[in-house]
């Protein structure tokens, strides 16, 4: 059953997958003898328990029980052979009877799956996570270190996969997967014992979350995860096991909007009571799955842990003929993950990509490499990610270090920790073996950092293949069997050669390619060089108008290798170029995340400088930077703090905003304090027109993250200090409660805890769910802790999805309290015509933070009624404005060219 008949099967009806295998065997209450039989008489072990080996001892009781599940009404039945690597068969000794084990079980269950002639039913080879990780130590004191690796894995899961091949199996899952780096071995490896069969069968992933954080045992997000194994694709993607399907329903929803294959979801029967028993009835289970597919999220559901053929049955029987779900579309946004994932907007700023875990990029960092001091090493990408980076950079290439070797043992320390590990890798070697090293120990998906048309074009189709093998995304370097591209023309010819290569022969997609068309040294006294910069800029263009879908990144500290020695130069260059580059269409760069200054304070002489230099204005134009080199060489602190120091309190809480200085931020907000006395008056005074400048700079692209992420420190700073004053003026009106929550997808939390300051002042009681928060928290918690308005904060162009989708969930789940809206990228127009509408409680926007407490206050007063009708009126007018069409009348094309400008 391939994919195409997996796909038509699935299109007709939901399918149902068969219930835990288990608890069946137990209840036969199989005694010692029953496991060894007549194949394993004098076996060294006791093998009571080993239900696998049942189906070569006993195959009637695997049969049985598996007709149990197709009586039931399951399509599919899953083989037995859950532990059946040679790995975890080491338990019982059995490691040598691999293929024997998963032929014979994929046979049993052929055999049952066979005997119905009714309508066309399924084996399915299972293949579990075994019992090791290859993400994770299973030593506390060794972070690094890994009982398993990717190549062990594939072996076992090769091996595995060729028996139940064998055995005749229709599809084969990958289930239960809590290390996503176990998981790809495990498809890989099943990709390839197809390959070598010659058999063309589907594959399904299976995940499974651990606790309500939504995270897998190793550590990433749902989405994340998703993001890794969509690249590997798979017939169907899903989750298993994991928690009762109650608290799994937004989790299927999340991969049901991403998943441009089918998605499948078998639950266990709820959470497992004190003796690790599932109680949850037929009944019950059956209501909150079928739940699903009346809501169009999946197109195969059965049941894990605890179910029953009972609950199989009720499931089968409540599902009846509800419409399968629609694959999503194919995704057309760039998407790579660490723990997290990264997706790119088309409105997403400029992303950084962090240079400094770069061996020959970063004299101290090879140092500590050299040393064999990876935990500080360690702290280098960790800085980075805290300064910003989006993306880490790393190259262990030198010739006198085995980055074969060392690459993966750093990046397995790397990977522990999760305030670096959070971020997708961007894997940096000229060598495609150093680079294949790296990605065997990602569970994210990476960005292989290069691969080049340097050798030909089958060396490049080559390593393009393995990029897709692991389900990386690449950075493509423009050269060729010439050598580097080093004018326009020859940037525009290896990059649009190398983009039909990868689209019409690897089968790439747009979004998986990022060019690099070379940023290279300028101002290095040779003419030849002079134009380096605009070259690549201009390419940038072309490449946006011409192949389309593909991102741009670039080395950005070769650019200024000549003024080595003058950092605030080199940083001021830098931050010219991209002023320029980015909207040419330079998406990413590899970035010293920590310094940049802020386009605007360059000054006006200074820029003229780099400018010529940069856009070749000049001849002279590098001899003239450097006689004035002075000027960039960092003013003396002490002066130039005078000189700001001297200015009001107010202009100085908000110069330490915009240039991220947290020296005087206590003391000035301090004095801020007294001089207004109230502390709302501080923040949404002087504080507030910090950020408002900050926010501005960055819309425009003249200020970058990183340095938002460092006024975002100051104002946190400052916002402590008031804090106890805040406490002390709280009116004590006991207004009510509300609970504050940025949406799941976003990180951003200014505004909101702005909010929750101001809201504290009068009285309110908050409760603060923090960010990244999923829809079921907010709900779940909402109720726990009955509070009376739900208010949902976002910055992202996406936290606006998230928050249609948490109105409508709050309509599912039967809500009417009020619903406040509010972030920069929120608005009146959007909640009435998106939010609004999907709840039918109150549902607000609230444009800042000083309006958040009267509307609250209006909505629990007596004349809560009448502003509510008030509130609806107006939204549903803006609503009808809006349905009705533009206001803007367009003309016909005929009767446009007639009215032509002459
Ligand atoms: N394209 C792609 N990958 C790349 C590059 C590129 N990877 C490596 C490099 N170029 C980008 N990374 C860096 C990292 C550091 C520096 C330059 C580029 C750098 N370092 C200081 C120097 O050499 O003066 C080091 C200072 C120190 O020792 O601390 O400039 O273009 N795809």
């Amino acid at each position: 059953m391939n994919r195409r008949s997996l796909e038509a099967a699935a299109s007709e009806r939901i399918l149902i997958l068969d219930g835990a295998m288990g608890t069946m065997m137990q209840r036969l209450d199989l005694q010692e003898g029953d496991y060894h039989g007549e194949r394993f008489p004098d076996h060294p072990v006791s093998l009571k328990g080993a239900h696998d080996v049942l189906a070569i001892t006993r195959p009637e009781a695997v049969i049985d029980a598996q007709n149990q599940y197709l009586a039931a009404g399951a399509d599919f039945i899953t083989t037995n052979t859950f532990t059946e690597t040679s790995i975890s068969l080491e338990d019982y000794q059995l490691q040598d009877h691999v293929h024997e084990i998963n032929k014979a079980n994929a046979l049993a269950s052929r055999k049952a799956a066979d005997s119905w002639t009714d309508r066309p039913r399924y084996v399915l080879g299972s293949l579990g996570p075994t019992n090791r990780t290859a993400s994770l130590s299973p030593d506390v004191s060794r972070p690094g270190f890994r009982n398993i690796t990717f190549d062990d894995l594939y072996a076992a899961y090769f091996e595995q996969a060729l028996g139940l091949i064998d055995g005749g199996v229709d599809a084969l899952i990958v289930e239960t997967i809590f290390d996503t780096l176990n998981g790809k071995a495990a498809v890989v490896a099943c990709q390839d014992a197809l390959k070598q069969i010659g058999a063309d069968l589907s594959i399904l992933i299976s995940g499974t979350i651990v606790d309500s954080s939504g995270r897998t045992l190793s550590g990433q997000t749902l989405e994340a995860f998703a993001t890794s194994m969509l690249p590997l694709n798979p017939a169907s993607l899903g989750l298993n096991c994991s928690l009762g399907a109650e608290q799994l329903r937004g989790y299927v929803a999340e991969l049901s909007k991403r998943a441009d294959c089918l998605v499948h979801a078998y639950p266990n029967a709820g959470l497992p009571n004190e003796l690790g028993e599932y109680d949850q009835t037929p009944a019950e289970f059956a209501e909150l799955v079928s739940g699903w597919a009346d809501s169009g999220l999946v197109n195969i559901v059965g049941g894990c842990c605890g179910t029953t053929p009972d609950h199989i049955k009720a499931l089968a029987e409540a599902i009846g003929d509800a419409k399968p779900r629609t694959p999503a579309e194919p995704a057309s946004n760039p998407i790579f993950s660490g723990l997290e994932h990264l997706e790119v907007y088309p409105e997403s700023n400029f992303i950084n990509v962090g240079e400094r875990c770069n061996v020959t990029g970063s004299r101290r960092f090879l140092r500590l490499i050299k040393e064999g001091d990876l935990d500080t090493a360690v702290q280098t990408a960790i800085n980075q990610v805290e300064n910003g980076a989006q993306v880490l950079d790393v190259n262990l290439d030198e010739g006198l270090l085995d980055a074969e070797a060392l690459l993966p043992d750093f990046l397995n320390l790397l990977n522990s920790e999760p305030d670096a590990a959070k971020v997708p890798l961007m894997i940096d070697s000229s060598k495609i073996s150093v680079i294949e090293a790296g990605l065997k120990v990602c569970q994210g998906r990476a960005i292989v950092n290069s691969i080049s048309l340097k050798n030909g074009e089958d060396e490049f189709l080559a390593e393009a293949a393995l990029v897709k093998r692991y389900g990386a995304a690449a950075v493509v370097m423009a050269f060729d069997e010439q050598g580097q591209a080093d004018t326009l023309e020859r940037r525009k010819e290896i990059t649009g050669r190398a983009y039909r290569l990868l689209i019409e022969k690897a089968d790439f997609r747009p979004q998986d390619i990022i060019f690099d068309p070379n940023i290279f040294a300028i101002g290095t006294g040779l003419p030849e060089h002079d134009r380096y910069a605009i070259d690549f800029i201009d390419c940038c263009r072309w490449i946006k108008e011409n192949l389309p879908g593909a991102l741009i990144s670039g080395g950005l500290s070769n650019l200024s290798f000549s003024f080595r020695g003058n950092n605030a130069l080199r940083e001021a260059m830098h931050s010219v170029f991209l002023y320029h580059a980015i909207p040419a269409g330079m998406d990413m760069g590899i970035v010293n995340a920590g310094g940049m200054p802020i386009y605007d304070e360059i000054g006006e002489e200074k820029l003229e400088l780099l400018e010529d230099l940069i856009f070749a204005r000049r001849p002279d134009a590098a001899e003239r930077l450097i006689e004035k080199a002075g000027l960039f060489q960092k003013v003396d602190q002490e002066v130039a703090d005078q000189e700001w120091r001297g200015l009001s309190v107010e202009e100085r809480l908000s110069h330490s905003l915009v240039k991220g200085i947290v020296d005087y931020i206590e003391s000035d907000t301090a004095e801020a304090l007294e001089k207004l006395v109230e502390p709302i008056s501080v923040i949404e005074g002087p504080l507030m027109a910090g950020m408002n400048v900050v926010g501005e700079l960055f819309g425009d692209g003249k200020m970058f993250l990183p340095q938002v992420v460092k006024s975002a420190r100051v104002m946190k700073k400052a916002v402590a200090v008031l804090e106890p004053a805040l406490e002390a003026s709280k009116t004590g009106r006991g207004a009510g409660k509300i609970l504050l929550a940025t949406v799941k997808g976003d990180v951003h939390d200014i505004g909101k805890n702005i909010v929750g300051a101001v809201l504290s002042c009068s009285g309110w009681e908050i409760i603060d769910l923090g960010v990244m928060v999923p829809c079921e928290k907010i709900l779940e918690e909402a109720k726990a802790q009955n509070v009376d308005i739900i208010g949902l904060s976002g910055l992202i162009t996406p936290s606006l999805d998230e928050m249609v989708n948490v109105a409508s969930e709050m309509e599912s789940a039967g809500f009417t309290l009020p619903l406040l809206i509010g972030g920069a990228t929120t608005s009146k127009v959007h909640t009435a015509i998106k939010i609004a509408p999907e709840y039918s409680g109150p549902t607000v926007h609230v444009k800042d933070a000083s309006l958040a407490s009267g509307v609250m206050t209006s909505f629990l007063s007596e004349r809560a009624d009448e502003v509510v009708a008030q509130y609806r009126a107006e939204y549903e007018e803006i609503a009808a404005k809006r349905a009705k069409g533009s206001p803007v009348k367009v003309l016909s094309l005929e009767e446009a060219r007639s009215r032509r400008f002459s």
